[in-house]
Formats: C-alpha cells, sequence, structure tokens
C-alpha cells in the first residue's frame, strides 16, 4: 500500500514537471484579428493573459484576411510607461518592420518587467487608435 502512495507521488511530481515545461504559450496578439487596425488591444491583454516568462507573442499581420489588402504595420516597443500612454515614439526600439508580418514576428518574454508594445504606423495614429498594449509577465 505505501509503495503504491510513494509511486502515486513520484507520477503526480512527474506530470507536475511536465506540465511545467508545456506552459509556456505561443499567442496570437489580437486573436483572431491578428495586429490590425480596428482592435483594442489593451482589452484583448488584459482577456488573453496573464503572461508568463518564456510565453511568445506572435504579430501578425498583412494578407492574412480574404479580401482585406495587407495593411501595412509595425511593431515597436515603447520606452516606457509615459511614452506608451502618450504614443511618442521616441527611445522606442523598432522590433519588427511591415516586411515581418507574415508569417508573423514572434517576440519571446523573457524579462519580468512591463513591456509596451504599440504599432508605430501613421505618425503614432495606430496607436492612438488601439494598437498597443502593455505586458507584464510573472
Ligand atoms: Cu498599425
Amino acid at each position: 500500500m505505501a509503495r503504491f502512495l510513494v509511486s502515486g507521488f513520484a507520477i503526480a511530481l512527474l506530470l507536475a514537471a511536465v506540465a511545467n515545461v508545456c506552459s509556456a504559450k505561443s499567442v496570437m496578439v489580437g486573436g483572431r484579428n491578428q495586429w490590425s487596425l480596428g482592435t483594442n488591444y489593451a482589452s484583448w491583454a488584459a482577456g488573453a493573459g496573464p503572461f508568463r516568462i518564456g510565453d511568445t507573442l506572435v504579430f501578425s499581420y498583412g494578407g492574412g484576411r480574404a479580401g482585406k489588402a495587407a495593411a501595412p504595420h509595425n511593431v515597436f516597443l515603447m520606452k516606457d510607461q509615459a511614452h506608451y500612454r502618450n504614443c511618442d515614439f521616441s527611445g522606442a526600439v523598432l522590433l519588427a518592420d511591415p516586411s515581418k508580418g507574415t508569417p508573423g514576428y514572434k517576440f519571446t518574454l523573457k524579462q519580468k518587467k512591463a513591456h509596451y508594445f504599440a504599432c508605430g504606423v501613421g505618425n503614432g495614429f495606430h496607436c492612438q487608435s488601439g494598437m498597443k498594449f502593455a505586458v507584464s509577465p510573472r
């Protein structure tokens, strides 16, 4: 009986370890809408989280949907929260230009800090229209 308990415990530990390894997820930013104009990404991020270290964000844009012309987008990492809030791209880092949208730009969360993403197309217009979100992986 004790032996069964021990092996049961070992199996539980093994399952926990496997679940841990598999917990890193790949997330399509925006879900079905992908990375596009007209989606509120702050709301999307709130629903798609929580995010963890090791998770990968996939920014897919351009020619994704039938009947829609490929809109140019890009991906910037904003300098800080204030720049993010104001869609101020000074000091922002370009992560992916419009050509990276197909099949998609992948960003793996490696640091335990707030990451501020935004689209820089249209002199801040896309950002102000909602193409921005923050992620703080745990
Ligand atoms: Cu855009």
